[in-house]
């Protein structure tokens, strides 16, 4: 039985992923590094510091720690003057309707995000109040794949691992999930995401799947 869902917040909840995405290529651009989407799914769900390593990498440069720090922190000015714009229209397809129906069925809502910026977020969309328990990019010392922030997360559910099914747009987030013992239902692309339990395109076609309530009833 589920008794916690455990909601990543890029590309799950809200539609933001698309910004961390138009940031980073500009920062791939100027720093004359090609970036593909493939590229930018493996930056998915990966804390700030570690997209930029992974950038570097394969643009085969070395930088110094300073200039990494400027080049974070460049990109972050570009993803909140993208979140400038951001309301409740930006909510994803299914997502209040989906956190309702748990919420009426007694189970508990959670916040699993490598974002260092999801305050903002959920202030700005006034979701604060949806969630009984939230960890976020800035109370961990690993990032997806490591399944630190699922497991934080469901020890304040005060919920075993097994009884939390996580919701995820990322392969890391979906490895995180894996690492942390708990279920997982990947939303995008099922070529992509092929790890995950099942593969829905939004949580609102996940309120009208079969598969998902003989797997979770
Ligand atoms: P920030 P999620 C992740 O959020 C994003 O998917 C990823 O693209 C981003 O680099 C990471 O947060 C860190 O975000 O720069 O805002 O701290 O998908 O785990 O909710
Ligand atoms: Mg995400």
């Amino acid at each position: 039985v589920l008794k916690a869902a455990i909601f990543d917040l890029d590309g799950v909840l809200v539609d933001t992923a698309q910004y961390h995405y138009l940031a980073w290529r500009r920062v791939a651009e100027r720093l004359d590094i090609p970036f593909t989407i493939e590229d930018n799914e493996r930056l998915k769900g990966v804390s700030r510091a570690q997209s930029l390593d992974y950038l570097l990498l394969k643009g085969n440069k070395a930088m110094p720690a300073d200039k990494k720090r400027e080049w974070a922190s460049r990109k972050n000015a570009w993803y909140l003057e993208y979140l400038s714009g951001l309301n409740e229209s930006h909510l994803l397809p299914g997502a209040r309707l989906y956190v309702d129906s748990l919420k009426k069925t007694g189970v508990r809502i959670g916040l699993g995000t490598s974002s260092r910026n999801a305050g903002i977020i959920l202030e700005r969309l006034g979701i604060q109040k949806w969630f009984d328990a939230a960890v976020d990019g800035n109370m961990v010392a690993h990032t997806k794949p490591d399944p630190e922030v699922f497991l934080k997360c469901a020890h304040l559910l005060q919920v075993q691992p097994e009884f939390c099914l996580v919701l995820e747009d990322s392969t890391a987030g979906i490895q995180a999930a894996r690492n942390a013992g708990m279920p997982c239902i990947g939303i995008g692309d099922k070529q992509v995401l092929q790890e995950a339990d099942l593969v829905v395109s939004d949580l609102q076609e996940l309120l009208s799947s079969t598969a998902y309530k003989e797997a979770f009833p």
